[in-house]
């Protein structure tokens, strides 16, 4: 890491996703965790759109920190179910159930629907210098109608991206990273922070 790297927090603590993050980005930044300022207890996440939610944990830390810092919100939305589960995805079984729950939720509900069409998406909230900065990352896909592949987390197993034969549970994460919503959306954040 450089000696003028930039230091900026991001609201996870999720060591996974911050090194990948941080393996974008490059070593211009360095990236803070929350652990890192300190900051453990449960930040408020209770909006109804991705982006709210987004800028809720971003100004969260931000107003305790004053750090240049950036948060994410992701879920999945289904056409045929008007966006949902969307901003409620991790938890769209109810409290307390898992992604196998949820899996098996969506299947029910799209049980004999024709239109499988969904999206990943993921929202950046970055707030520098007191000013905030939304970006996105999207990846369309397929919801197919039975599990696939053991890696990945979440909704991966039943997702099928466009253009691949694979769904996100089968690919490598290598292959996942390249063309996923979190990578989409951080590209964004890193052309910006480049810019600045
Ligand atoms: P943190 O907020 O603590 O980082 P989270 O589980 O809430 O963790 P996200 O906001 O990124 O994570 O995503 C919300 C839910 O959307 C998540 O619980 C999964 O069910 C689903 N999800 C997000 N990214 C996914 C991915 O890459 N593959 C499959 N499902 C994903």
């Amino acid at each position: 890491m450089s000696k003028s790297a930039r230091e900026l927090v991001f609201a996870t603590n999720n060591p996974h996703k911050l090194l990948e993050v941080q393996h974008i980005l490059g070593e211009s930044f360095k990236l803070l965790s929350l652990q890192d300022i300190n900051l453990t207890e449960e930040i408020p996440e209770d909006h109804d759109t991705l982006e709210k939610n987004a800028l809720q944990k971003a100004w969260y830390i931000y107003n305790k920190s004053a750090v240049s810092c950036f948060a994410d919100d992701t879920g999945l939305e289904v056409d045929a179910l008007d966006g949902k589960p969307g901003v409620y995805s991790a938890r769209y079984a109810g409290e307390g159930k898992n992604s196998k729950d949820n899996i098996k939720k969506l299947l029910k509900e799209l049980q004999g629907v024709k239109n499988r069409k969904a999206r990943f998406r993921t929202v950046i909230a970055l707030i520098v210098d007191g000013n905030e900065h939304l970006f996105e990352g999207i990846v369309n896909g397929l919801i197919i109608d039975y599990e696939r592949g053991e890696d990945g987390f979440g909704y991966d197993p039943i997702f099928q991206p466009d253009g691949f034969s694979l769904t996100f549970a089968q690919m490598p994460l290598d292959q996942k990273n390249d063309i996923s919503h979190r990578a989409r959306a951080v590209n964004h954040l890193a052309d910006f922070l480049m810019k600045q």
